[in-house]
């Protein structure tokens, strides 16, 4: 997969693409990241990106030409699936980067500023996300999401295809069960009996009570609202 960044900060992603499991997956050459500043593709002496907002307000307002000129560099943009990351975006699921990771061109814009002239987002993009209801200063940590949440996926990347199946948001849309590892007892702190038994099937029986009950307490929204209280 080709993933393509365009940013005013690309020294924002330097030490993130080089770590654990996506530099790995860069360095076999299953995951093909470039960083655009978007600064390169201006043609004033002071390199400007933004600009007053139309109709008054605060703050500053990311130019279009630019981004036009930065998308239309890239080799393949046309055909690549160009994605805005915005507050104003619909939320990224589990579902939505499967889907992005049968693709095999991602054009990634991140703004900064109060946002970016919406002609990007109408012209531009082909589509536009949001990682999450909460407020970033910009784009490029919602991008940081993307690929790590997409490349994850793709064939390869990850040794034992089980646990990106059997995962929270995977096929029974439950919260993980509680994992623990040695020592059985720390700082007076017991592993749950059960998980020392040997007997699978009640092992499996547990960890699916947990999950469970865990998914009712804390995501009662990843239930169907007929399930039991
Ligand atoms: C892009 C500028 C900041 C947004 C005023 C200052 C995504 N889940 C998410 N939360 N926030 C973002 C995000 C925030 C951004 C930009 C993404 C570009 N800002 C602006 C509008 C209100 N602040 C995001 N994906």
């Amino acid at each position: 997969m080709r993933v393509d960044i365009v940013t005013i900060f690309p020294e924002f992603f330097a030490g993130p693409l080089e770590a654990s499991l996506l530099g790995k997956a860069r360095q076999r050459g299953l995951v093909d990241v470039r960083l655009h500043d978007l600064r390169d593709h201006t043609d004033d002496p002071h390199r400007s990106v933004d600009d007053e907002p139309y109709g008054g307000g605060v703050g500053m307002v990311m130019k279009p030409e630019p981004w036009f000129a930065a998308v239309e560099a890239i080799d393949g943009w046309e055909a690549a699936q160009r994605i805005l990351l915005t507050p104003a975006g619909r939320r990224l699921a589990q579902d939505d980067a499967r889907f992005l990771a049968d693709e095999a061109h991602l054009i990634l814009m991140c703004g900064r500023y109060e946002g970016i002239d919406e002609r990007v987002a109408e012209q531009l993009a082909t589509d536009e996300i949001s990682v999450g209801d909460y407020v970033l200063a910009g784009g490029e940590a919602a991008a940081l999401i993307v690929v790590e949440a997409v490349t994850r996926l793709i064939v390869g990347v990850v040794k034992e295809p089980e646990s990106v199946e059997q995962e929270s948001f995977g096929p029974d849309g439950l919260l993980d069960f509680p994992q623990y590892t040695r020592p059985s007892e720390f700082r007076g702190l017991p592993v749950p009996d059960v998980l020392l038994s040997g007997n699978h099937a009640e092992i499996a029986a547990w960890r699916r009570r947990q999950a469970l009950e865990r998914t009712k307490r804390r995501r009662p929204d990843l239930l169907g609202p007929d399930l039991e209280p």
